[in-house]
């Protein structure tokens, strides 16, 4: 059987290398927009993907041994998953890892003995982020899985499982704090509905926000100094998911007073999923003042559902990373919420889909920056919305004009065919310019 240790840590070799373990464009130390790559891209493996995942499907079994020795849903499996974890993260140089709560501990039937397990699971980790300077980007509670969510978590009708998910998030919070995580993440997959023949939705809205005031509450009372996140997505498994979007999910959030507590946790495959790009839901979270994190994987435009893939479209990274950039950065960081594709079974392919994902963002980091410096893209942004210089333009923005001044001024023009041209195709080309050069 391979094992890891039989790998090298992977090591920056530039684009002309031929040795399939190495990075290409992630240069971790090298210095973009006055940061070190690693700052402007701070990588997170997903503990689910990365150390559950085994490959089955809703048609076949598992194609990857993950039991790493041991033998399944033990302690000693959970602790092998945390080794093999951090020599996983070490050998590639990432820094921060994100978990849910029964990712780390096989659930048992007692919520009790689970919440037991959890603390011994993290005082193990704590061991390991200590040796290793590993630290922890997100935690979350799985309210998705186990069969007592079938008709929500927030969005449930049963007390009782309402009470549950709320006893998962303060374990899941309580780990969180433990571990020093930057945020808390709500994913809501169960949170939504098939049919209004069976649903309530607002009384269902209204519970999801209670539950979150109370998290936010218990949070900063045991000391969550961080970020709480809606990470959005439009459907699957529910036929229809009540954090949509991001422009949902924010109305949302200022609907029940959440907004200063929290931001979008956003998944390029979720935008896809939404009909939207990335960059558009990193774009509208920005100007919402609500950019918080990244799930950085990609999906397939000829599959309507979540694949989850490794990042590799170039184009999408420069987008993404242009509107990070602009936003400043992230609170947050790159969570790789994305698995090998199911033949891909090796450990040097586990490997390879971080190496391939960070290069990915590498390039794209790199040639957002390149996109920025040569200043054409923004040039024609501005120049594009110049007309709001004149006297008038600068009435309606400073909220000074009415209906009846503006008007007359059209009166006056009889008619207006000034926009100017939109030059998407130049500005495309631009862009082909840049990346190919
Ligand atoms: C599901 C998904 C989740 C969240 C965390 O589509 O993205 O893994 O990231 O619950
Ligand atoms: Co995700």
């Amino acid at each position: 059987m391979e094992h890891l240790k039989d790998f090298k840590k992977v090591k920056f070799e530039g684009k002309d290398s031929k040795n399939p373990l190495s990075f290409k464009f992630y240069d971790s130390e090298k210095i973009i927009l006055g940061k070190k790559m690693k700052e402007h891209l701070p990588f997170a493996m997903s503990w689910w993907h990365t150390l559950g995942a085994n490959g089955a499907d809703m048609f076949g079994r598992g194609t990857i041994d993950k039991s790493f020795g041991e033998a399944p849903a033990t302690m000693e499996h959970a602790k092998a998953k945390v080794d093999f974890g951090f020599e996983f993260m070490s050998k590639l140089g990432i820094e921060y890892f994100c978990f849910h709560d029964v990712d780390l501990v096989p659930e048992s039937d007692d919520i009790n003995i689970t919440n037991q397990r959890l603390d011994e699971i993290s005082d193990y980790i704590l061991v390991k982020m200590k040796e290793t300077g590993i630290k922890c980007l997100w935690g979350t509670a799985n309210m998705f899985s186990n069969p007592r969510f079938m008709n929500g978590a927030g969005s449930t009708n049963s007390v009782n499982v309402y009470a549950f998910a709320a006893a998962q998030i303060k374990k899941a919070l309580d780990i969180t704090v433990k571990l020093g995580g930057k945020g808390y993440v709500f994913w809501g997959g169960r949170e939504g509905y098939e049919t209004l023949l069976n649903t309530d939705v607002k009384f269902e809205l209204d519970n999801i926000a209670r539950l979150m005031k109370m998290a936010v509450t218990y949070g900063r009372k045991i000391g969550f100094k961080g970020d709480f996140y809606i990470e959005p997505k439009p459907k699957e498994p529910m036929k229809h998911q009540y954090d949509y979007d991001a422009a949902t999910a924010i109305g949302f959030l200022r609907q029940y007073g959440l907004d200063k507590d929290f931001k979008m946790n956003i998944e390029a495959n979720h935008a896809t999923l939404a009909g939207h790009t990335f960059e558009h839901e990193l774009r509208i979270s920005a100007i919402n003042g609500m950019l918080g994190s990244i799930d950085a994987n990609e999906g397939d435009p000829n599959l309507g559902w979540d694949v989850d893939r490794f990042p590799v479209d170039v184009y999408s990274a420069t987008y993404a990373m242009l509107e990070v950039i602009k936003a400043g950065g992230l609170t947050g960081g790159f969570n790789f919420d994305a698995k090998n594709r199911r033949p891909s079974n090796t450990i040097e392919d586990m490997l390879q889909a971080y190496i391939l994902g960070m290069d990915t963002f590498a390039l794209g980091l790199i040639k957002a920056a390149e996109i920025i410096e040569d200043g054409r893209i923004d040039a024609f942004i501005k120049d594009k919305y110049s007309s709001f210089n004149s006297e008038l333009g600068q009435k309606i923005l400073n909220n000074s004009t009415s209906l009846e001044e503006l008007a007359e001024h059209a009166y006056k023009l009889k008619d207006a065919n000034d926009p100017g041209s939109g030059r998407q195709e130049y500005l495309e080309s631009v862009v082909n310019q840049i990346l190919f050069k």
